[in-house]
């Protein structure tokens, strides 16, 4: 059952990540930035479920825990990913502020690999420990976005602010549950088994990058007049 759960991965992650290259390959408005940013997401998130599906992605721990270390190299390389649509969406001049979106993906990064730390260790202490630490970055991400991102969004054309407040609620209700499910899960207390584990982690990673890529590419002109999509270059050529 959880290695047909993870080939179901597989198969969604490829299929939506074919499904994005052909609207970028469609698109005449601009924003194929985000186009392959999202298929990017996507396609990793293929490859990764393909190692944890062929099992070439987990380890043993402790003798009998399976840990599949391989969510969290996808993680690390998807969230920063999932940040960067967002930041292109918000940011009227991302090119000015180049050192706040670092910002938020150092966090971010650091927010995975303390939870890489959280996942591995073999005493109780040292998963719960780790596991507030990664909370707690988590928590500042989280209000990064909804503070800073949320009023430069303000003054972004109507269209372009409306996607990005829906992406961001998404982002910040979804990121939330992830910490939830791993606490629940074989990681945590062990309240659920292995199996609805990976279930769970599926849901959350086909709404958090499927679902969060279909609406933002199929919102063709938000993301033609993002900034990020090449709008403001346009304006000022044709200034
Ligand atoms: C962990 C465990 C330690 C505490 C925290 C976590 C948060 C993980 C998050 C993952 C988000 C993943 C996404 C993937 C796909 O798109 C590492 C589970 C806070 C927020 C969005």
């Amino acid at each position: 059952m959880q290695t047909f759960l993870l080939w179901l991965g597989v198969l969604g992650f490829v299929a939506a990540t074919a499904y994005f290259i052909m609207l970028g390959t469609q698109t005449t408005q601009g924003g194929r930035i985000f186009h392959v940013i999202t298929a990017a997401i996507t396609g990793m998130a293929a490859f990764s479920y393909l190692m944890m599906a062929t099992g070439a992605g987990a380890t043993l721990i402790d003798g009998d825990r399976l840990f599949y270390y391989f969510r969290y190299i996808d993680w690390v390389v998807t969230t920063p990913l999932l940040l960067l649509d967002l930041a292109l969406l918000a940011l009227a001049a991302p090119r000015r502020n180049v050192g706040f979106i670092a910002g938020l993906i150092g966090l971010d990064v650091f927010m995975i690999l303390t939870g890489l730390l959280a996942g591995s260790r073999s005493s109780g202490f040292g998963r719960g420990f780790w596991f507030v630490v990664s909370t707690i970055a988590m928590i500042a991400l989280l209000y990064l976005i909804v503070t800073r991102l949320f009023s430069e969004a303000a003054g972004q054309p109507e269209a372009v602010h409306q996607i990005f407040r829906t992406l961001a609620y998404l982002t910040v209700v979804l990121w939330s549950f992830y910490p939830i499910v791993w606490l629940i899960g074989t990681e945590g207390f062990g309240a659920v088994n292995s199996t609805v584990e990976v279930l769970l982690f599926l849901i959350l990673d086909f709404l958090a990058k499927i679902g969060f890529g279909f609406l933002l590419l199929t919102n063709r002109e938000a993301i033609g007049q993002a900034s990020g999509g090449g709008a403001q270059a346009r304006r000022s050529r044709v200034v």
